[in-house]
């Protein structure tokens, strides 16, 4: 039995947990969980499973979400986590592909939903190849996600190749963080790695022996690189920590004006109040799996103050 089209009632007769985990209508009438713990909140719709809301006690909101964001099931959510799955950007070989795959605009099924240990609360929801899926990508797979929410917040991708041949796919956590002036941060852990621009054509360089900073529209594609990145935010007197397991990839983006004023779901003042920074696995760092096998990536963020 699915989650997919369920009634909010029956949803929250199968998952819900008083206290702690309630689905309603969010934004567009789509299906959301509201997770609310003394612990943390968070906001997750099953269209796409797509974390929309973080924040735990004591510290202000850590995901960034659009005001001008589509909420229809055939556009993705702009902000938060969307899930970028099979492939990463423009699907070279499908041009009319929907940008990032098509993981972030399907409906999930939600699977389970508990308390664990220290107040936390773990979701977990899967997408399973189909018709639909074929169409783009002619592959069986099983997709697992798995939130948990508490004074930290956990996200989890779990790719199971459930065929007799091998699967490659690139996959992103595309997290949008809320910051107090994109022009008054820094993001450290990326020293001395090899990036490839993407507003410079593509070309490969090298990070310096210092943070990332942002004076332009900034579009990264950090390679071989497992690291822990730090978002140091003065402002806001906090630092958000997101580490990873599962991923070689690490993207960092800001659109800057020109890019936002051409975006329809980002308002054309947005760009400074946020910085994306992505757990991913991308081109040469893309996931090959064999018949039978599971992959998990993983990105862990938490928040200390200044
Ligand atoms: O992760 C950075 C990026 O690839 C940018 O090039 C920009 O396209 C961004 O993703 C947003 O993608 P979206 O499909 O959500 O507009």
């Amino acid at each position: 039995m699915t989650s997919e089209g369920q009634s909010i009632d029956t949803l929250n007769e199968r998952f819900g947990i008083v206290d702690a985990v309630a689905f309603d209508a969010g934004r567009g009438g789509l299906p959301r969980i509201v997770v609310a713990t003394p612990v943390a909140e968070a906001h997750v719709y099953l269209h796409g499973a797509h974390v929309t809301h973080y924040q735990s006690a004591g510290h202000e909101s850590v995901l960034f979400l659009s005001q001008q964001s589509s909420f229809n099931s055939g556009r993705p959510i702009r902000g938060g986590t969307p899930i970028c799955f099979p492939w990463f950007g423009v699907n070279e070989n499908m041009p009319d592909a929907p940008l990032h795959g098509f993981a972030r605009t399907r409906p999930w099924q939600v699977t389970s939903a508990r308390c664990t240990d220290g107040g936390k609360v773990e979701l977990k929801f899967m997408l399973i190849g189909d018709e639909g899926t074929r169409a783009w990508w002619p592959h069986g797979f099983q997709l697992g996600f798995t939130v948990t929410v508490g004074d930290e917040l956990t996200m989890s991708l779990e790719l199971h190749n459930d065929t007799q041949t091998e699967l490659s796919c690139e996959q992103a956590l595309h997290t949008y963080f809320m910051v107090s002036d994109v022009r008054k941060v820094s993001v450290h852990g990326l020293e001395n790695t090899t990036f490839f621009d993407k507003v410079d054509g593509g070309i490969r360089k090298r990070q310096p022996n210092g943070p990332v900073t942002f004076a332009g529209e900034t579009d990264r594609v950090y390679q071989d690189t497992e690291a822990q990145c730090v978002l140091e935010d003065p402002p806001m007197g906090r630092r958000i920590i997101n580490s990873k397991s599962g991923s070689r990839s690490t993207v960092v983006w800001n659109p800057w004006w020109k890019k936002s004023v051409a975006m329809g779901d980002f308002g054309d003042d947005e760009w400074p109040g946020m910085v994306c920074i992505e757990t991913a696995n991308i081109g040469h760092c893309a996931v090959a799996l064999k018949p039978g096998h599971t992959h998990s990536t993983t990105a862990r963020i938490s928040v200390e103050k200044m």
